[in-house]
């Protein structure tokens, strides 16, 4: 089976071998771009009525497509990012040509954090955390609930525009940690991201304005612990 790298070098393999070809029409040189939005698992409206329909459209193709795009635009230059996972790049930017290590931070981060916060959100998902990862959050926290101020707590805090994260940290327990702008916790040595919510304006300004506490409180009616679960059990790939 084809891993995501595999592709992406056979991709890359692809455009040298087009343009070392120059008899062939231009268009036999235009290959697909590494990077791409994933569809939403669900509608624009699905979410509603914690999160409207039109800032679900602007967020996913409006603000994760210009992640994506300038993205694109940076592995045109420097082809050898797409040799590396998002994942590999964003544990450990150093690897990064310095000329693009902060447009890659942003725009790598902004992809792979709203990649993963579409899958965090579903409708009619359970409204509260089981298993293994509500014994953990019980162990680490108390109860859910405690959890829950805690991370509307971070979220409140991290002043402009970040993210509010659970985490697992080095020595394997669940912490709640802000990261500003697009970071992710992944640059910080975190293995496991169990989930996140986006605190930017432009995930709530439309219905909630200048209210973010609201938008969180709302928030957690959304939230698909079932794949908080699966982020829980391993680490990214
Ligand atoms: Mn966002």
């Amino acid at each position: 089976m084809l891993t995501r790298r595999d592709g992406l070098k056979l991709a890359l393999a692809a455009t040298a071998l087009a343009s070392a070809k120059p008899g062939l029409p231009s268009t036999a040189r235009a290959t697909a771009p590494v990077f791409t939005v994933p569809p939403l698992g669900y509608g624009y409206d699905a979410l509603e009525p914690y999160i409207d329909a039109k800032t679900m459209m602007i967020h996913h193709d409006g603000h994760h497509g210009a992640y994506v795009a300038a993205l694109n635009g940076l592995v045109e230059k420097y082809p050898d990012l797409a040799t590396k996972t998002p994942v590999e790049l964003l544990s450990d930017l150093s690897v990064v040509p310095e000329a693009v290590r902060a447009p890659v931070r942003n725009n790598l981060g902004g992809h792979w954090n709203h990649t993963f916060f579409w899958e965090l959100m579903t409708p009619g998902g359970a409204k509260e955390p089981s298993g293994e990862l509500k014994s953990a959050i019980d162990s680490s926290f108390g109860s859910a609930a405690k959890l829950t101020g805690k991370v509307n707590a971070a979220g409140l805090a991290r002043f402009g525009s970040g993210w509010a994260w659970l985490i697992v940290d080095k020595n394997g327990k669940l912490d709640v940690v802000s990261t500003p702008n697009q970071d992710t916790p992944l640059e910080k040595g975190v293995q496991r991201v169990v989930f996140g919510v986006d605190v930017w304006e432009h995930a709530y300004y439309l219905k909630y304005q200048n209210k973010r506490a609201d938008y969180l409180a709302a928030w957690w009616n959304i939230v698909n612990w079932d794949r908080a679960a699966a982020n829980f059990a391993k680490a990214p790939a």
